[in-house]
């Protein structure tokens, strides 16, 4: 409230009314999510979105995308190419200027659209336009090569122009674009991310041929997707990392009045499920309806299964769906012509339809598959049969700790030396390797938003070993307890104790080793909360250096070399920290914990399917693969970051 008392007059004059792509630029949030790097991919996603249309409804089978020099994007196809024709309603207009020029006009103008269509928000190659600098668009159709051009966010430069006559037959789609400075953040594309996306897309479209060009000097690269097999290649490039239980893929699908649906699924020797699920090529990270059909169908199905051949008795309880999907990696892609995403991060099918859809086919489709491949089916059942006596185990040892822990009184572990705030929001969990660091971090926090939780060197690796030996081990048990959401399929994340979770550990070999360890087990067992965002990695400083009587400490070689350049010719000597154990609390505080001056590194879950092959590669049982890795990505410093 104000004592404000002036009376302030509305005239129709002071009401402003957005038109055409101005309301993109007032609020590009509600378009593109975001302005920062997510916002920025998304453009890319919006267009290759459209071709990829193109290509589901047929009419295309090469996509190429294209990183240029100067910082723009060009995305081409050969598909039928946008209508160059005036439009019916808008005679002086060419159906191409309105396709780039009015939101929801994209791929549904002329309404002999695509029975389904991609893009995210539905909101079209309009909303690129908007958020360009500038934007070029070329069409080969009718035998011709058009040319449209737009600045500033979506002004027209001139009308279509037919720049030459092309080959007579053919046709097909160039966008290119500039992202706007001014709108994004950072107009720098990243080319991991795009290709990361344009090979999920490969798999889920099979026989597209997506080809990444990226031509900005010093990333020199090409990389073209390309599968024959769509998801039974998805599948095999899942689990490649992984120890598969046997060589076929179980593929299937099915079509009727509400859609179509794509299934493939195979089991591997691990402990953890794997299932993702697409609705238009769009990654429904949250589930929804389709996955839900498909979760029960396959527990009935193996159940039914594994009762008529009989694994299970007539006094067998039947098996859980955790057990069946343990090991389990699975697609369910969808495609239907009016998606609902609903959810926190709209990431999740609510089309009630795909439920029973996805259900029927599981329920008919794969249990012919078991059918027909008896030894396979046998090593499922089995392997969910192992997986529920270790489960029946498991929740002894979660009992017999609960009981433990309630004799011991407050229920926190013994080592966890706690912050006096109950406000989740401010507090913070340190997890310290070695006793002697973990002594330097009780002095050095501040008490009342900070906690400190020792461990003992490496915990156990949790990709190798099932829950309930998880539980019997100290370390994972002090960490479930101290955190407080529970674990696995259970987790919650709204008794989580502290929404800052910060792992701390030595900046060499060993406590790499340490990071990537408690990493596993959180992506494992506690995904939601990496996902939330409250997952941090601190970063104790490798060097320290005088300059007067102020002592600097200097993150990594790069600060150093840095800091260097800045000073020109001052005589510095550089000390080189050796580890958490050696620095006292006061080094450790101005260094690592007090939130004014510490740096931290937030783990972001970028693409759940690509952490999973990380844990199984780093963590697993398959030492080539590890060996594959390191070599490949030696040089990338995300995976060393983690
Ligand atoms: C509107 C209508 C038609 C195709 C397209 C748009 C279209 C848009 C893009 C964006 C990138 N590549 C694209 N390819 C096509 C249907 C055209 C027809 O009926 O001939």
């Amino acid at each position: 409230m104000t004592t404000d008392t002036s009376v302030s007059t509305y005239e129709s004059s002071d009401i402003t009314v957005l038109t055409g792509l101005e309301p993109v630029r007032a609020r590009p949030g509600m378009y593109i999510g975001s302005t920062g790097p997510s916002g920025l991919h998304h453009l890319v996603w919006e267009v290759v979105d459209n071709a990829v249309d193109e290509a589901m409804a047929g009419f295309c089978d090469r996509i190429i995308v294209t990183l240029l020099p100067d910082g723009g994007c060009e995305v081409s196809d050969n598909g039928r190419g946008i209508p160059v024709d005036p439009h019916p309603m808008y005679p002086d207009q060419s159906a191409a200027e309105i396709v780039l020029t009015t939101l929801h006009a994209g791929g549904k103008f002329g309404g002999s659209g695509y029975k389904v269509s991609g893009g995210l928000h539905g909101v079209g190659v309009s909303v690129v336009n908007a958020l360009s600098r500038r934007l070029v668009v070329e069409i080969c159709r009718d035998g011709h090569l058009y040319s449209l051009e737009f600045n500033d966010g979506g002004n027209l430069a001139g009308p279509l122009t037919k720049v030459v006559s092309a080959g007579a037959t053919a046709t097909g789609t160039l966008v290119r674009f500039w992202p706007d400075p001014g709108v994004f953040e950072d107009v720098t594309f990243r080319a991991q991310t795009i290709l990361e996306r344009l090979q999920v897309m490969a798999f889920l479209n099979p026989g597209l041929s997506i080809t990444f060009r990226d031509t900005r000097p010093g990333h020199e690269e090409r990389v073209v997707y390309h599968y024959t097999n769509g998801l039974v290649d998805f599948i095999q490039h899942l689990n490649a990392s992984k120890e598969s239980l046997f060589p076929t893929v179980a593929h299937f699908g099915h079509v009727d009045e509400t859609g179509e649906v794509d299934v493939a699924l195979q089991w591997n020797s691990g402990f953890y499920e794997n299932i993702h699920s697409f609705a238009n090529g769009i990654s429904t990270t949250e589930g929804g309806m389709h996955e839900e059909g498909f979760r029960k169908a396959l527990t009935s199905v193996a159940n039914r299964y594994a009762r008529s051949h009989g694994f299970l008795k007539d006094k067998d309880d039947n098996l859980a769906g955790e057990d069946i999907r343990e090991g389990l990696t699975a697609i369910v892609s969808v495609r239907l012509t009016d998606p609902q995403f609903e959810g926190q991060t709209k990431a999740k099918l609510g089309n009630v339809a795909m439920r029973s859809l996805v259900e029927k086919a599981t329920n008919e489709r794969f249990n012919e598959w078991l059918e027909e491949n008896p030894r396979p089916a046998g090593q499922i059942i089995q392997k969910a049969m192992v997986a529920s006596r270790a489960r029946a185990a498991a929740r002894q040892a979660r009992d017999l700790t609960r009981r433990k822990s309630a004799l011991e009184g407050a229920g926190l572990p013994g080592k966890l030396v706690d912050c006096s705030s109950r406000s989740p929001a401010e507090s913070e969990l340190f997890i310290v390797e070695g006793n002697s660091a973990g002594g330097s971090a009780k002095d050095a926090r501040d008490p009342r938003t900070q906690a400190i939780l020792p461990i003992r060197g490496k915990i156990l690796n949790v990709e190798r070993s099932r829950a309930d030996r998880m539980l019997k081990n100290a370390e994972i048990q002090a960490l479930i307890t101290a955190i407080g959401g529970g674990i696995g399929e259970a987790f919650d994340i709204s008794k989580v104790r502290y929404h800052k979770v910060i792992i701390l550990a030595d900046a060499d070999v060993d406590g790499s080793h340490i990071r990537v360890l408690l990493l596993t087990f959180l992506f494992r067992q506690m995904r939601s909360l990496v996902e939330a965002g409250y997952v941090y990695v601190a970063q104790p400083p490798l060097y320290s250096t005088i300059v007067g009587k102020e002592k600097v400490y200097l993150h990594d070689d790069g600060a150093k070399e840095q800091f260097i350049s800045e000073r020109g010719k001052a005589k510095l000597e550089f000390q080189r920290l050796k580890g958490l154990g050696e620095m006292d609390f006061s080094e450790l505080r101005d260094t690592t914990m007090d939130p004014s001056k510490r740096s931290l590194l937030r783990i972001e879950l970028e693409q759940a399917t690509i952490a999973d092959e990380v844990c199984s590669v780093l963590m697993g049982d398959s030492v080539d693969a590890r060996r594959h890795f390191i070599q490949t990505n030696a040089r990338d410093v995300r995976f060393l970051d983690i």
